[in-house]
Order: structure tokens, then sequence, then C-alpha cells
């Protein structure tokens, strides 16, 4: 199993042309927040532009046919019954995409918040 961001994976889709070659399963869950959630913690995540466009660097791929193209599974998940319902089995072969899409601002502003209330507990110790 691999949980990966959805740049990291188009750098990588073209290792999909050994997919008949694979023995065994791979299920790759995708969390798809539309470019590099990582520099959201850049002091340059504030301005934009140039944020967007050259650091966040979001893509208009359509993963459905991307998969489609290579002869991979896909599969959108929407909540977490449908994703606990995915995983409670492996294939046994080919490669499965679980695209898993997120808000990327929100997503930061979430662990921003989380960060600051552990360490506020913390602080109380
Ligand atoms: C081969 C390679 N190219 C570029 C980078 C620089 N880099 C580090 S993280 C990142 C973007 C990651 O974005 P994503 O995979 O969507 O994950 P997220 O940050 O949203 O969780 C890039 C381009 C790298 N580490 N390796």
């Amino acid at each position: 199993m691999l949980v990966t961001g959805d740049l990291a994976l188009l750098h990588d889709t073209n290792g999909w042309l050994t997919v008949p070659r694979l023995r065994g399963h791979l299920t790759i869950i995708l969390i798809n927040n539309r470019g590099g959630g990582i520099f959201e913690m850049l002091p340059v995540a504030n301005f934009d532009p140039p944020f967007e466009e050259f650091f966040a660097t979001p893509q208009s791929v359509d993963w459905n046919h991307l998969c489609a193209a290579y002869g991979v599974n896909y599969e959108r998940v929407v909540n977490w019954a449908q994703l606990k319902a995915c995983l409670s089995f492996l294939p046994k072969t080919g490669v499965r995409v679980l695209e898993v899409r997120s808000d990327r601002k929100a997503a930061h502003q979430w662990r921003q918040d989380l960060c600051r209330s552990v360490k506020l507990r913390l602080a109380d110790l």
C-alpha cells in the first residue's frame, strides 16, 4: 500500500508502464489536494501571486482518465465508510488508485490549529 500526494504521484506515473509485469498488487491512496500542500508551511504561502502558480503548482489532471490510460483501476473515495470498505480487502493483482480529495488550505489551517492546541497543552504541564 502507498499513501502519496498528487504531485509526487504525477512525477512517477510513467512507472505504471511496468504494470503488466507486476507480480502482486499495489493499492495507492492518492491524497489529491491540487498541488504541494507541504509548501503551505513556507512564508511565501502568504503571497499570491506567486504562490499558487510557482510553488503550489496545482495540475488539472483527470485521475480517472490517466489511470485508464495505463490500465490502472481507479475509484474516488468520498467518505470514511467507503475508504474502510475499500481497504477491508486487498486484490491479489494489479494496481488500484483510491483518490481522496482534500482542500489544501483548509487542511493546512487544521494542522496549524492542532499544533497550536498541542503546544498549549504541553505548556500547561
Ligand atoms: C523528484 C523530486 N522533485 C521535486 C521534489 C521537491 N518536492 C518536495 S515536496 C514536493 C511537492 C509534494 O506535493 P504532493 O506530492 O502533492 O504532496 P503534499 O505536499 O500535497 O502532501 C516537491 C515538488 C522532490 N522532493 N523530489
